[in-house]
């Protein structure tokens, strides 16, 4: 037997998690999480690559149906995307005090964000700054009900670097960014650093908006705490908040989002716990209706438990 195949992966990293699909069941294992894995019964491995910048994986569950992994972690499952997608996505749009017509979002190869801001009718442009070509490409295949937003024609594809692509934009360009992004490990880590925010709030229109992935209160409050208190820094004279969702797939069932806003000459910061207008269209043909956000849920979803309110109060504005 060669050495390599007695070689067993470091403990708690993505490639013993990816081991362990082979015996049928899948534990997303990683150093984010550690001592706790969520297990997932796979019917069948359906693609397996290795791009320029990580491995690609997409599994078919019984429970939880087709499965996007990103080095060992899961993105999205089909049967409960629809929770982080829809939020990450209409507590930003739906909170400008007007509508946004220019959005950017910063990951989100998968489409599914993509497929909620298409629901936004008076947003005029819609660009896409995605890292990895090949998630994309994977989405599409695997993922038709949440790629859809590919095909809006509002849509325009970047494959590139998401830090770059917002350094390079003209100043006040966004009414929203949106950051889809993977956990700080890995080619997603620059994404929760203050070069990249501060770039995004120049990339901001006043009174605009920024919406990111804000990791999970349960695992993560020292992170959030970190990332709260370099948001107060970089959004002067504006807001910073923090909303969360449930979804069982993501470690221990629930994300957050950092949302932000740049100060606005013409009057007070804007406050997104309350939404300016109503759910977006539901009833698109070919569209999923909306599964998760609604207006009501839109504010509760800035209410946190009182731990984190005490770790993370004094950064927040709202
Ligand atoms: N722990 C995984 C967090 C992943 C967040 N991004 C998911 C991308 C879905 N569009």
């Amino acid at each position: 037997m060669a050495a390599t195949e007695n070689a067993k992966p470091t403990p708690g990293t993505a490639a013993e998690g990816m081991g362990v699909a082979k015996g049928g069941w899948f534990t997303e294992l990683s150093t984010m999480w550690p001592g706790q894995g969520l297990s997932l019964k796979v019917d069948e491995v359906l693609f397996q690559d290795r791009s320029k910048f990580q491995d690609v994986c997409v599994v078919k569950s019984g429970a939880f149906g087709t499965v996007l992994l990103l080095d060992g972690v899961i993105q999205c499952t089909e049967r409960d995307e629809f929770s982080y997608q829809e939020m990450i996505t209409h507590l930003p749009l739906c909170a400008l005090e007007n509508e946004a017509t220019a959005v950017l979002v910063v990951g989100g190869g998968d489409g599914g964000v993509l497929r909620e801001v298409s629901r936004h009718r008076g947003v005029e442009q819609i660009h896409i700054a995605e890292i990895d070509a090949m998630v994309p490409e994977v989405a599409k295949k695997f993922f038709p009900e949440m790629a859809l937003g590919f095909q809006d024609p509002r849509v325009r594809v970047e494959i590139t670097d998401g830090i770059k692509w917002v350094e390079a934009a003209a100043e006040g360009t966004y009414d929203a960014i949106i950051v889809d992004s993977s956990d700080p490990v890995g080619p997603a880590e620059v994404l929760f650093q203050k070069p990249f925010f501060q770039a995004m709030h120049r990339a901001l229109k006043p009174g605009g908006v920024i919406c990111t992935q804000g990791e999970s209160l349960w695992l993560h409050l020292p992170i959030i705490k970190e990332l709260a208190a370099m948001c107060h820094e970089v959004f002067v004279g504006g807001s910073v908040s923090y909303a969360y969702t449930t979804i069982p797939t993501y470690p221990s069932g629930q994300i957050g989002f950092m949302i932000c806003s740049k100060a606005n000459a013409e009057g007070p910061p804007l406050d997104p716990r309350t939404p300016r207008r109503p759910a977006p269209e539901a009833a698109i043909s070919g569209y999923p209706p909306l599964r998760y956000y609604s207006s009501e849920l839109h504010s509760a979803s800035f209410v946190l438990p009182a731990f984190a309110r005490k770790e993370l109060g004094s950064s927040l504005t709202l």
